[in-house]
């Protein structure tokens, strides 16, 4: 059992219980509403998005986690009786407050992240866009179309995927990302191989994105620490070829909040300051699709580790597994749902393939929200 399950509260003993646990406590923004001037409402990470509610989660002996939601109107006599007056006043401060600008883009709103696979073999638009002048193509048109940034890969890590060499990856992926940042773009490099980003970043590349969290290959840390540019950190349990044969955790959500904050604080003492870092929990690496639901249906308890939050959902496979009639190319429907639902949790970047789909789609739910 490695889920979260809410608690039943049936009397003030049962919501006393949380107060008294001794253990460490984690805690999830819900009850989603614009935040406006209602007092009841908090902003999530200084947007628009506001909370109304905290999920107050505590892990099980033997596994998986249970929770209470206390609305925030209720929070001050909880705090009180728990003696965490001053985590709570931390954790509040740090899902609330605005993050600096990253890579020049303010985080105060939700930026859609456009996907360039320069290779043969990638999963959803395998051999459609693998020569540099169809990427930059591509990539000009997702710009066009409402991007603020441009995701480059030249290595699939798609379970199954061939291997690619390091000089591969570079020659697929630099002309492109050369040719975008000379046109004032920017890009960010989607890869796990330290040469790979020093070359990327050579060629005009202003985000590191590691789907290994800075661990994939020892040298990364120190590259990207010397680049001074902003770092994406995804978790990804296991490697790509054998990450989907049997993901475990004790409770996903926790497991992987605490590995993000544990490689947060391996890059400050490297010297990659959190105004450069931004998190992901990495659906579909690594997870069962109860793991991948469990992550989506908390997103926001990410905001306290005090960073920006990307989310890649776009035509994974987890959408196919509630829809198996669906291919990858047929999960636009999948990926906008759970696109606005990142939207909803107030996720600052949203990594897609269908761009101007999903451009439309948070301007609507923006536009249509309780203000
Ligand atoms: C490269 N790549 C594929 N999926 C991804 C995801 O969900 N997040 C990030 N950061 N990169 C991804």
């Amino acid at each position: 059992m490695d889920e979260i399950k809410r608690s039943v509260l049936r009397s003030p003993a049962d919501v006393r219980g949380f107060a008294d646990f001794e253990g460490p406590l984690y805690y999830a923004p819900t009850g989603f509403i614009d935040h406006a001037d209602d007092p009841n409402t908090l902003p999530l990470a200084g947007s628009r998005r506001g909370f109304s509610a905290l999920e107050i989660i505590r892990r099980r002996e033997g596994g998986g986690a249970e929770s209470m939601i206390l609305p925030l109107l209720a929070l001050e006599g909880w705090v009180q009786n728990s003696g965490r007056v001053d985590e709570i006043n931390a954790v509040l401060d740090r899902l609330m407050a605005k993050r600096p600008d990253y890579a020049g883009l303010d985080m105060a709103s939700c930026h859609v992240m456009g996907i360039i696979n320069v290779t043969p073999d990638s999963f959803s638009d395998g051999g459609d866009y693998n020569t540099t002048e169809q990427s930059v193509a591509r990539a000009m048109a997702m710009i066009e179309q409402g991007a603020s940034i441009i995701d480059v890969g030249g290595e699939s890590t798609r379970p199954g995927a061939d291997t690619v060499s390091e000089d591969e990856e570079i020659n697929r992926v630099v002309p492109v990302i050369r040719e975008l940042a000379s046109k004032g773009h920017i890009v960010s490099i989607d890869t796990r191989h330290a040469g790979v980003m020093e070359a990327a970043i050579e060629a005009g590349a202003a985000i590191i994105n590691d789907v290994t969290g800075l661990e994939g290959d020892e040298r990364s840390m120190e590259v990207a620490a010397a680049s001074g540019k902003p770092v994406i950190l995804m978790h990804m349990q296991g490697e790509p070829g054998t990450m989907q044969a049997d993901p475990k955790y004790d409770c996903a959500v926790l497991d992987i909040y605490d590995y993000l904050l544990d490689r947060i604080e391996s890059c400050e003492r490297a010297g990659i300051s959190r105004d450069r870092i931004c998190i992901d929990p990495g659906i579909g690496f690594g997870k069962t699709l109860s793991h991948n639901l469990e992550l989506l249906s908390r997103l926001a308890i990410f905001h306290g580790l005090g960073c920006p939050i990307l989310l890649g959902t776009s035509r994974k496979s987890f959408i196919g597994k509630i829809d198996p009639k669906a291919d990858p190319k047929q999960r636009l429907g999948g990926s906008i749902a759970s696109a606005v639902n990142g939207w909803r949790h107030g996720v600052q970047m949203i990594r897609v393939h269908d761009v101007p789909e999903t451009v439309q789609a948070i301007s609507v739910a923006s536009s249509t929200s309780i203000v």
